[in-house]
């Protein structure tokens, strides 16, 4: 009797454990938006592993905007989903919207930029890079190309965000070494191509502009419509006015190929399966460390010929 009733209970439980092991992970996505190539190629990074892993990726493409990020959190809060992933559009705000995941019991995994929370229990794990270290290598490149003697123009990235504040901190730390490198405007470009350009116009009508030797752009997207801007002005980029910015899109080897852009310092955006490790992990119930570094590098413009079949992005 007791056998049977064993049999029937094991036959009883047994789709439930089939079904959870067949159950797909879903996994909430909010992105910052579509503002340049390194957001697309880390958009098509994420949703390629995604899809070749089977998860259930929810996507939200906030279009820079913060609030739009903050309702989609609460979309994927309402939608029960396993995992959040969230790459903040900028560091502060995002400590309600945290707490409410928290409550809901959903973990959240910082991706690309960190958000600034009193509560480091209200994410379980960042993976991105170090923008601090990134300004630094632009501030070297920029310092040896120029041998330390620069009137500079920069290009912010999006007021507020990681990126910005930190490659502007590390680049900063740097020139600050070097009395002769000065920089004399600054403004944001957003991150975008068209801002940059607009920007950059903007600079060389300015009285001061005249005396710009130097660019550095938070990112190629910026980079790369300053160029544009210098061009136009019958200026010579990467002669008359040296550009280090960050990234590493193919789009800026290819202008650092044709000798229009002098370093460009590597940010990976590839990190689709590095990101879908931590997932898995944090679904398991593993531990994971609190920060996943991505691996990045630094490119002269004498290297850019033979890199530049090597770009994936
Ligand atoms: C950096 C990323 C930045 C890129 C820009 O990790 O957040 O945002 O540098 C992108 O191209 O817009």
């Amino acid at each position: 009797m007791i056998r049977n009733l064993l049999a029937l209970a094991a036959v009883a439980i047994l789709p439930t454990i089939s079904m959870a092991a067949d159950k797909k992970i879903t996994v909430g996505f909010a992105q910052v938006g579509a503002e340049s190539a390194w957001r697309t190629a880390n958009t098509k990074s994420i949703k390629e592993e995604a899809e070749k892993r089977g998860i259930d990726l929810k996507f939200s493409d906030a279009q820079q905007k913060q609030e739009n990020q903050i309702k989609a959190v609460r979309n994927f809060i309402a939608q029960k989903v396993d995992v959040i992933v969230l790459a903040p559009v900028v560091e502060a705000g995002f400590e309600p919207v945290l707490k409410e995941a928290k409550r809901a019991h959903i973990p959240v995994i910082l991706s690309d930029r960190r958000a600034k929370v009193s509560d480091d229990s209200l994410y379980v794990t960042f993976i991105g890079a170090d923008f601090i270290e990134e300004g630094r290598r632009a501030g070297e490149a920029l310092v040896k190309i120029t041998d330390g003697k620069a009137s500079i123009a920069e290009l912010d990235g999006t007021p507020g965000s990681a990126p910005a504040n930190d490659r502007k901190k590390g680049f900063d730390e740097v020139i600050a070494k070097h009395p002769d490198m000065t920089v004399i405007m600054e403004q944001t470009g957003e991150f975008t191509r068209a801002k940059g350009k607009e920007v950059m116009e903007a600079f060389l009508k300015s009285p001061e502009g005249k005396n710009i030797t130097a660019l550095y752009a938070h990112n190629d997207d910026m980079a790369l419509g300053a160029i544009q801007a210098i061009e136009a002005a019958g200026i010579k980029p990467g002669v008359d006015i040296k550009i280090v910015s960050i990234d590493g899109v193919k789009s800026a080897f290819e202008a650092m190929a044709d000798g229009k852009t002098n370093c460009v310092v590597e940010c990976n955006p590839l990190i689709g399966p590095q990101l879908f490790d931590l997932v898995a992990d944090v679904v398991a119930g593993k531990t994971v460390a609190k920060r996943t570094d991505v691996k990045e590098g630094v490119f002269m413009q004498e290297q850019a010929k033979d890199e530049l079949p090597n770009r994936k992005y």
